[in-house]
């Protein structure tokens, strides 16, 4: 059956005026970014992100046919999240990635793309159109590469050259053939090689390639257990996710922002960092309703929060530290505190601030001593030695 003229052109249409940014359509040959995928996960770069690597979504991964039997064509979207940064914000708050700034991308790429699917549907009666955002087993850089998009950067990452990379990608798998649309002809990054300087971890250890267990952006959000201590003063004051190898490259000077409201940035007025640090689960759930940031779990957030604060080093975030090292029911968290009051005693020790170092090294000796749990009484011995050295 031939691709019936006009229709991957009214898709299209339809997509941008739904409030996508950029459509195209890719056609369901093998694609390059399965062996790519592959070799990632056979390196162990996956980590703990144990569902990447399960042999059903692998099949599915290198075998669209098995989400959508008899699939014939892949209607790939992006849509532009960049909420601008506002160094107020930031510093109020620690450095949130700019996807999650807004309201959870998932619910407003449902909307988008059900009502893109639905229209699919109508248009053509009897095919059958499954929608896709983040969550699917699907190669999603690697579709909307093939579907014309964009390239893959060298921090792995899907640029287009109308739009930068603060973009998000979807896709509608149908049964029935469109005509797709070519691949870029190659890719734009050259000689550059600013995303894989910057990037505080050096977690993109070739071109091309990240080692998702140095990512900032698996470390604050997908890992649930402790940050390792090497990288702890790497993360910065980054408390979800991370934009660095973005903010750096060139490609996104003009970068267009989100026309999507849904996305702006929340102002979280009137809290802070040290605020976050006494938000107890209904709290929490409450604060993040909506919000990207309750996937990192209260845990994993207050873990983020510690780190950032012992990474800024100042002494007025003591007293919310030892709070949390003294009372948070989180072993996960009151290692963290115990880490950052740790790093900010040897920053004001070198200041001359001793009397803040004294409180602050009782406060650790005591948790060394009588914290129920292993794992924190060690963070604090460490931190008790590094405070007093
Ligand atoms: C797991 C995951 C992560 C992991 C691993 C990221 C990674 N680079 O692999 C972590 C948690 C670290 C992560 C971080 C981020 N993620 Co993420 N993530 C995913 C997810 C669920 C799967 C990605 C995957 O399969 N990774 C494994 C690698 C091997 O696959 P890949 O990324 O597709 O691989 C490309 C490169 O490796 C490349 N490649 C490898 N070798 C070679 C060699 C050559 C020569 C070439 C040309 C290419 C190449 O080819 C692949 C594409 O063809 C996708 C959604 C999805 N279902 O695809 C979102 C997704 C990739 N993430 C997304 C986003 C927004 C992010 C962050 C920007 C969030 C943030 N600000 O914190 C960061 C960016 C970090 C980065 N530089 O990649 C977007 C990316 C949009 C875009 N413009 O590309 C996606 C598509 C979600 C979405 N629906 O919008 N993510
Ligand atoms: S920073 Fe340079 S190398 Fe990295 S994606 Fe952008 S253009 Fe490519």
């Amino acid at each position: 059956m031939s691709a019936p003229v006009g229709h991957a052109e009214r898709i299209k249409r339809r997509a941008l005026e739904l409030g996508f940014d950029a459509a195209g359509v890719a056609d369901v040959g093998p694609l390059e970014a399965v062996e790519r995928f592959e070799a990632w996960l056979d390196a162990g770069r996956h980590g703990t992100m144990d569902y990447l690597a399960g042999t059903r979504n692998r099949g599915r991964r290198a075998d669209l046919a098995r989400i959508l039997p008899g699939v014939r064509a892949v209607v790939c979207v992006a849509l532009c999240h960049e909420p601008g940064r506002e160094a107020d914000r930031d510093r109020r708050l620690g450095r949130i990635a700019r996807y999650a700034a807004g309201q959870d991308y998932h619910r407003v790429m449902h909307d988008l793309l059900g009502a893109l699917a639905d229209e699919i549907e109508a248009l053509l009666p009897s095919a059958r159109a499954l929608w896709y955002a983040d969550t699917g087993a699907i190669l999603e850089r690697g579709w909307a590469e093939r579907a014309g998009l964009g390239w893959i950067g060298k921090h792995s990452g899907l640029l287009s050259p109308r739009l930068g990379s603060w973009l998000l990608l979807g896709e509608v798998l149908l049964d029935r053939p469109l005509d797709p649309d070519p691949p870029l002809p190659h890719g734009h990054c050259g000689t550059c090689v600013r995303c894989l300087d910057a990037c505080p971890t050096r977690a993109i250890v070739a071109p091309y390639q990240v080692d998702a267990r140095l990512c900032i952006s698996y470390l604050t959000i997908e890992l649930r257990g402790p940050i390792p201590r090497e990288l702890r003063p790497l993360v910065g004051d980054w408390v979800f996710g991370c934009d660095v190898c973005q903010e750096v490259c060139p490609w996104n000077r003009f970068a267009p922002p989100a026309r999507e409201a849904r996305l702006h940035a929340r102002a979280l007025d009137g809290w802070t960092l040290e605020r976050f640090l006494g938000l107890d689960e209904a709290g929490f759930a409450e604060l993040f309703a909506g919000s990207p940031i309750r996937r990192a779990g209260r845990a994993g957030f207050l873990r983020n929060v510690c780190v950032a604060l012992g990474n800024r080093r100042e002494a007025a975030a003591v007293p919310a530290l030892a709070r949390v090292l003294a009372g948070d029911p989180g072993a996960l968290v009151r290692g963290h505190a115990a880490w950052a009051l740790g790093e900010i005693a040897a920053a004001i020790g070198a200041e001359g601030a001793g009397c803040a170092v004294g409180d602050i090294a009782a406060a650790l000796a005591r948790a060394a001593r009588d914290d129920a749990d292993p794992g924190v009484r060690e963070e604090a011995r460490l931190a008790h030695a590094r405070a007093r050295a």
